[in-house]
C-alpha cells in the first residue's frame, strides 16, 4: 500500500515541473512520502483553495508551492491552512523569476510564506527545509540530514584535493 503523503508539492503549471522535481528528488532521497499537484491560484482558484484547506486533515504536514510570474500560489495556499507553506519562485517570464520572488516573499503581515531562492536551488532547498521541519519530531530524519551534510562536506573535500593535484 502507498504511504500517506506528508508533504504536498503544488505548482501553478506543468511548465514548473522540471524545476519542482528538484524538491521531489530530495523528498525521495529522504524517503518522505509526498503528493505532487498542478493547481493555479489564477486558473483554478477553487481547486487550489480546496487542496490547501483539506491538506491538514489528510495528514499533510508541510506544503511546498512553486509558481512563476504573478505567483500568488503560495500566498493563497497559506491563507487557507495553518500548515507551514514554503514558496518557490519559478524562473522564466519577462522578468525571469524576479517578479515571482517579490510576489512570494512580500506577504502582508499575518500570513507567512517561507520563501526560497528562485529556481532549482530554491526547489531543492524547499525539499530540504521540509525534511528539516519533519526532523524536529522524527529523529531518524535528523540523522539523515546530518549524514547528507557530512556527505556534501566530504564531496567538496575530494574536489579540493583533486584541484590541488592539477
Ligand atoms: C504561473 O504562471 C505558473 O506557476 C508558471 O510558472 C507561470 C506560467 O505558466 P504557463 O503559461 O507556462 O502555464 O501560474
Amino acid at each position: 500500500m502507498k504511504a500517506a503523503p506528508r508533504v504536498l508539492l503544488m505548482m501553478g503549471s506543468d511548465t514548473d515541473l522540471p524545476v519542482m522535481q528538484e524538491a521531489s528528488d530530495i523528498l525521495r532521497t529522504f524517503d518522505v512520502p509526498y503528493e505532487m499537484r498542478i493547481s493555479s491560484a489564477h486558473r483554478s482558484p477553487v481547486r487550489t483553495m480546496n487542496l490547501a484547506s483539506e491538506a491538514a486533515e489528510r495528514g499533510i504536514k508541510i506544503i511546498i508551492a512553486g509558481a512563476g510570474m504573478a505567483a500568488h500560489l503560495a500566498g493563497v495556499v497559506a491563507s487557507k491552512t495553518i500548515l507551514p507553506v514554503i514558496g518557490v519562485p519559478m524562473p522564466g517570464g519577462a522578468l525571469n523569476g524576479v517578479d515571482a520572488l517579490y510576489a512570494t516573499v512580500q506577504m502582508p503581515a499575518g500570513i507567512p510564506v517561507a520563501t526560497m531562492a528562485i529556481g532549482k536551488a530554491g526547489a531543492k532547498n524547499a525539499g530540504l527545509f521540509a525534511v528539516q521541519i519533519l526532523a524536529l519530531s522524527e529523529p531518524h530524519l535528523a540523522e539523515s540530514i546530518l549524514r547528507y551534510r557530512a556527505d556534501m562536506d566530504k564531496e567538496l573535500e575530494q574536489k579540493d584535493a583533486e584541484l590541488q593535484t592539477r
